[in-house]
């Protein structure tokens, strides 16, 4: 009991913390610039900071030895998804000192809020969420903060509620507006004038949706880019197929860009532009563009067939350990943590830009970055 009450003090702390800072998680700054050239490793995100550590002994020593946490996952719609999951699972383990609760929540928003009550019915101790859609939650989080179980929001957003302690997660206004300004340095090296493009937009709703679409828009509109349309292919392969042969079919020779806000989506497309014999990659007629950068999209860049990817880290997991410690020894852990994301191309698609004034590095897409992607 000790621990929840302890639990509640800093949650509410948190709650006013974030109010002061707007509430929702507010633009973080602009993603690190990443080295150039080498394959990066995966880092995680700095520490969070912590305040002095009060006397209350750990809640782990009171509970038996293993801190139970609730994860209420999206899905398994894609490859990022895969590994985000594996990323908690290997991180809140048995051996790690932890008895984990894992809901798949299939993309059905109604099945991620009961996963989220049955965490309350366990009484665990944290719950760990990725929100499928933004809004919705400021129910479910308050009767979260009623049972004095702190919430930790991984990746996607929530738009509607602060009754969460921390947001570990990446940028995504960022990494749509990086996409936008790599094709407007890319065309101009390579004498495009014209941008006629297709977007197929992940999750409708979804914060990875919006500000992929959002942060690309914004470039494409300033440019004055031609849109020539824009559905969901709710972030999987099928979906990604469907949807690009709908286009191939309605804008036949009429588009040269194509951005898939994630590579599974990517791969579908490439699978439709082929069977309509679309040409796509370096040097072909279409510019095809993705997000996530997952080991399966990078081949794909080595390929190319991809033209540039731009990444989103989902090795959530041990920066959310770090804010669960800090909690667990009484801290006050950063309410937005972000973890870094590459961009990635071949060799000939590395051009220079900057986002929001900040100039970007891109990685070159090799065997050894393959190798060491997620
Ligand atoms: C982004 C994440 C998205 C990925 C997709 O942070 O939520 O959901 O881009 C995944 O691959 O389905």
């Amino acid at each position: 009991m000790k621990k929840k009450v302890l639990a509640s003090v800093l949650a509410a702390v948190m709650i006013a913390g974030l109010t002061a800072c707007g509430g929702q998680a507010a633009a973080p700054a602009p993603a690190p610039e990443a080295p150039a050239a080498e394959a990066p490793a995966k880092e995680e995100a700095e520490a969070p900071a912590e305040e002095a550590p009060a006397e209350e002994a750990p809640a782990a020593e009171e509970a038996g030895g293993l801190i139970s946490v609730g994860f209420a996952q999206v899905g398994h719609e894609s490859d990022w998804r895969t590994a985000s999951t594996k990323s908690c699972q290997d991180v809140f383990s048995e051996a790690n000192g932890y008895n984990l609760s894992f809901v798949d929540c299939d993309n059905d928003s109604a099945a991620q809020l009961e996963a989220v009550r049955s965490f309350i019915e366990q009484d665990v101790d944290y719950i760990i969420i990725d929100p499928i859609v933004s809004t919705g939650w400021d129910t479910v989080l308050g009767e979260c903060e009623e049972a004095g179980i702190p919430v930790i929001v991984i990746d996607r957003t929530i738009d509607d509620s602060d009754k969460y302690v921390s947001w570990v997660g990446s940028d995504f206004l960022t990494e749509g507006k990086a996409a936008g300004e790599w094709l407007k340095a890319y065309a101009a090296k390579q004498g495009i004038s014209e941008i006629n493009y297709l977007i197929i937009q992940g999750t409708t709703g979804s914060s990875a949706q919006i500000g992929r679409t959002d942060g690309f828009r914004e470039i494409a509109k300033a440019e004055g880019w031609n849109e020539l349309d824009a559905q969901t292919g709710d972030f999987t392969e099928a979906g990604g197929q469907e949807v690009m042969e709908s286009f191939c079919k309605s804008y036949a020779g009429k588009f040269n860009v194509v951005i898939c806000e994630n590579d599974n989506e990517a791969f579908g497309a490439m699978t439709a532009m082929d069977n309509a014999g679309v040409k796509y990659g370096p040097g072909n007629d279409v510019i095809l563009i993705s997000y996530d950068a997952c080991t399966a999209g990078l081949k794909e860049v080595q390929a190319g067939k991809i033209t540039a990817d731009f990444e989103c880290n989902p090795l959530a997991a041990p920066t959310v350990e770090k804010v669960i410690q800090t909690l667990q020894s009484g801290g006050t852990p950063e309410a937005q943590i972000l973890v870094p994301d590459n961009w990635y191309a071949l060799k000939d698609q590395i051009v220079d830009f900057s986002v929001d004034g900040n100039a970007q590095s891109m990685t070159e897409v090799t065997d050894a970055v393959i190798e060491a992607q997620y």
